[in-house]
C-alpha cells in the first residue's frame, strides 16, 4: 500500500442508462470498502431521455462521493473529455477510471486494476485478449470478428503494436499522464476516442499494463455504438498511422508512382493492340517491380531485418505474387460484373487492395525491423 492515498475518480459515461446506474453505484461503493485511497464516482450524462440524470441526483442524497456531469450528446469521446477536464480540474484526481455504466465491466476488478496503478503503471487497460481475459461465451462470429477487427486495425494500422486490447473501455490511468496529453489534438468524438487516447498516453511514454477481465455481456439497455463511431474509428486510425509514420507516407508516395507505372504500362500495351487480361497482370507486374526498388532502397532503407538480402528478395516475391494475383482477381471480377465501365477504372480498382496487402506483408514481414516488432 502506498502511503498517500490516491484521489481515484471512477468516470462512467451514461446515454439512457437508467436501469444500470443505480445498481452499479451501489456494486462500486462496496468495493471501495476495501480500498484505502480516496474513491469517487463521476457519471457524465449527456442529457439522457430515460431520466439517468434524475436517478443519479437521487442517489448523490446518500452517495457524498457521487458527482454528476451534464451536457449535449456528441458522442463517448466528447463525454469523456469532459470527465476527465472535470476530475483533473475540479476534483484534483491523481487516477480516473473509464468505466461502462452496463457492468460489461465488472465492480470487482477496480481493486485489481487500481492495485496494478499502486504497482507504478501509468496507463492500465482491463483487458479481454490477453491470457486469462475473455469475451462473452455467447458472443456470434459476427462480434467476435468485430471486436477483433477493431483491434487490429488498431494495433497494425493505426500502430499500437504492443497492447492486445486497444479498444477496451475499462482502465485506470494516471492525470500525470492525461495532463501531458492535449485533449484538442486528439479530434474524435465518438468510440475512435479509446484508441486516439491510448496513442497519445503510449506516445508520451506511459507506462501501459495489461490485467486481464472478463467481459460480461449487458443485460439491461442497448449498445450505442453505430455506423458513425465505426467510419471515424477507421479514420482515425489512418490519422495516427498517417501522422505518426513517415515510413507509411513514403509506401504512398511509392504507391502512387506505382499507379502511373501501371496505368502507363496498361494504356501502352492496350494501344500496342494486346488483349486487356493479358495486358493487365503484365501492367501490375511492372508496378510491383518498380515500387520494390522504390522500397527498398528508401521506403525501409533505415530498418533492421535480420534476413539477408536473398531472403528478403524470396519474400518480396511471395508477396508480390499475391498482391498480382489479388489485384488481378479484382480486375478479372469488375470486368465481370461492370462491363459497361472502361478496363482502366478496373485496373484501378485493383491496386487498391494489392497496395494495402503489399504494405502490410512487406512492413510486418520482409522488411521486418528486428526491434520493435509487432507482438
Ligand atoms: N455520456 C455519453 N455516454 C455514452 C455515449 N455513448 C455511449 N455512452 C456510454 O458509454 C458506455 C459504453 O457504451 P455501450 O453502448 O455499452 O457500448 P458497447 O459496450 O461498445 O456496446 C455506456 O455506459 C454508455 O451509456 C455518449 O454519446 N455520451
Ligand atoms: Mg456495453
Amino acid at each position: 500500500m502506498n502511503a498517500k492515498p490516491l484521489k481515484t475518480v471512477i468516470i462512467v459515461p451514461t446515454y439512457n442508462e437508467k436501469s444500470n446506474i443505480a445498481a452499479l453505484v451501489d456494486a462500486l461503493q462496496e468495493q471501495f470498502l476495501q480500498l484505502e485511497h480516496d474513491m469517487h464516482i463521476l457519471v457524465v450524462d449527456d442529457n439522457s431521455p430515460d431520466g439517468t440524470a434524475d436517478v443519479v441526483r437521487t442517489l448523490q442524497t446518500s452517495h457524498p462521493n457521487l458527482q454528476l456531469l451534464n451536457g449535449q450528446k456528441q458522442g463517448l469521446g466528447v463525454a469523456y473529455i469532459r470527465g476527465m477536464r472535470h476530475a483533473m480540474q475540479e476534483l484534483q484526481a491523481d487516477v480516473v477510471f473509464e468505466m461502462d455504466a452496463d457492468f460489461s465491466h465488472k465492480p470487482e476488478d477496480v481493486p485489481r486494476l487500481l492495485a496494478a496503478i499502486d504497482e507504478g503503471a501509468d496507463f492500465v487497460i482491463g483487458s479481454r485478449y490477453v491470457p486469462g481475459g475473455t469475451i462473452p461465451e455467447e458472443w456470434g462470429l459476427y462480434r467476435r470478428l468485430n471486436s477483433r477487427f477493431g483491434n487490429i486495425v488498431a494495433r497494425y494500422l493505426a500502430g499500437i503494436y504492443s497492447v492486445r486490447d486497444c479498444t477496451a473501455g475499462f482502465r485506470a490511468i494516471r492525470t500525470s499522464v492525461l495532463r501531458r496529453i492535449d485533449f484538442d489534438k486528439l479530434r474524435v468524438q465518438g468510440y475512435a476516442f479509446q484508441v486516439a487516447l491510448l496513442h497519445a498516453a503510449k506516445t508520451n511514454k506511459a507506462k501501459i499494463v495489461e490485467i486481464p477481465v472478463n467481459f460480461i455481456d449487458r443485460t439491461h439497455g442497448e449498445s450505442k455504438l453505430g455506423l458513425r463511431d465505426i467510419i471515424e474509428f477507421i479514420l482515425n486510425a489512418w490519422w495516427i498511422r498517417f501522422d505518426s509514420s513517415k515510413t507509411f507516407i513514403k509506401f504512398l508516395i511509392v504507391g502512387a508512382s506505382g499507379v502511373v507505372v501501371n496505368l502507363g504500362a496498361f494504356t501502352l500495351l492496350l494501344a500496342q493492340g494486346l488483349n486487356k487480361y493479358a495486358a493487365s497482370p503484365i501492367a501490375i507486374e511492372l508496378s510491383i517491380i518498380t515500387n520494390f526498388f522504390l522500397n527498398n532502397g528508401w521506403t525501409f532503407r533505415w530498418r533492421k531485418t535480420k534476413d539477408r538480402m536473398r531472403t528478403r528478395g524470396i519474400k518480396f516475391n511471395a508477396v508480390s505474387l499475391l498482391s498480382l494475383g489479388l489485384s488481378y482477381s479484382t480486375f478479372v471480377l469488375l470486368s465481370v460484373l461492370l462491363p459497361e465501365y472502361p478496363p482502366q477504372l478496373h485496373q484501378f480498382a485493383g491496386i487498391v487492395p494489392a497496395t494495402l496487402a503489399n504494405y502490410f506483408l512487406n512492413s510486418y514481414w520482409t522488411f521486418k525491423h528486428v526491434e520493435d516488432t509487432p507482438s
